[in-house]
């Protein structure tokens, strides 16, 4: 496969500073290295430029911090990956989640615009409009963007194209906030919770994604490091206890990997400065490597 990696060095959507730093410590990881070595052709286009806070007057409108950089950056974003060539497969480096607003809507625009399954793997829904949002802070609102709620602007990037919420699937959710959650249950979007995991297994939870995202003809994989255990990934900004375990992680990639049918994938919110010893960043190279085919035997 020829792998396009991007890195969108954006922290504007998140409560605290560093996760600019993810695409960094994901190349430091030897991301590209790990991925050519499973005999995958790979390019690393580098960073797309984004504003740092220092340089921005840090304002607040209806409910959203940094919206109009943010909005800047989700377009930059979303037109870079749907200009990518044919065949090959986005491999996007946050940044906090709220990139994926542009890269979601990058994958679903490339070439002719497709019917686009979400797997959002997370502690958070990141269901949140600026009116439910606790904190104001966009990446815990990009799932109800992409789903045409929420800011007209963000909500707006791909035109008339938008992700159907009956093709979403969170998996490893446990925060959600008493607003949002209301707003979950009334668009009927699947999320699977921690209780779930440990009722199910990720097996079955992998069998019922797959029927549930059946007549989907692309299908993108955003992985929030923070649904991953932080004993496992220490470096995120809002750390949730009771995640996925390392296996957990893996054996969710190596199933999806299977099936064949996953065609892009985020990488989002790892933390550097809260890491320990680019730990996190390790963790989630070994994951994109077990969804790019990676396998023990
Ligand atoms: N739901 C909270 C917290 C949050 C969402 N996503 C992250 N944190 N990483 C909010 O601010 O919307
Ligand atoms: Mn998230
Ligand atoms: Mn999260």
């Amino acid at each position: 496969m020829n792998v396009s990696i991007l890195g969108i060095p954006m922290d504007l959507g998140a409560g605290r500073r560093g996760v600019d730093m993810g695409p960094s410590a994901l190349r430091n990881a030897q991301l590209a290295r790990t991925l050519r070595g499973l005999g995958h052709t790979v390019e690393d286009l580098g960073d797309l430029k984004v504003a740092i806070p220092e340089t921005l007057d840090k304002h607040e409108a209806g409910g959203l911090i940094f919206l109009d950089p943010i909005v800047d950056a989700c377009r930059a974003a979303a037109e870079r990956v749907a200009a990518l060539p044919p065949g090959t497969f986005p491999l996007t480096l946050g940044g906090d989640h709220s990139v994926s607003m542009g890269t979601v809507t990058g994958n679903g625009l490339r070439g002719e615009p497709q019917r686009t399954g979400v797997i959002w793997v997370d502690a958070h829904t990141d269901y949140n409009t600026p009116e439910s949002s606790p904190s104001g802070n966009i990446h815990g609102m990009p799932m109800a963007h992409l789903t045409g709620r929420g800011d007209e602007r963000l909500a707006r990037l791909g035109g008339d194209w938008q992700v159907r919420p009956e093709d979403v699937v969170m998996i490893g959710i446990r925060s959600v906030d008493p607003h949002e959650r209301e707003l979950l249950r009334e668009a009927g979007i699947q999320a699977y919770t921690m209780k779930d995991v440990d009722q199910l297994g990720i097996t079955r939870i992998h069998e019922e994604t797959q029927e549930r995202l059946s007549g989907v003809t692309r299908l993108h994989v955003s992985f929030d490091a923070d649904a991953l255990d932080p004993g496992v990934c220490p470096g995120v900004g809002t750390p949730v206890p009771g995640g996925l375990s390392y296996r957990e992680g893996h054996l969710l990639m190596e199933l999806l990997s299977e099936s064949g049918r996953v065609t892009s994938l985020d990488i989002v919110e790892v933390n550097p400065i809260l890491d320990t010893h680019n730990r996190t960043a390790e963790v989630m190279v070994g994951m994109a490597a077990s969804l790019l085919g990676q396998r023990i035997m």
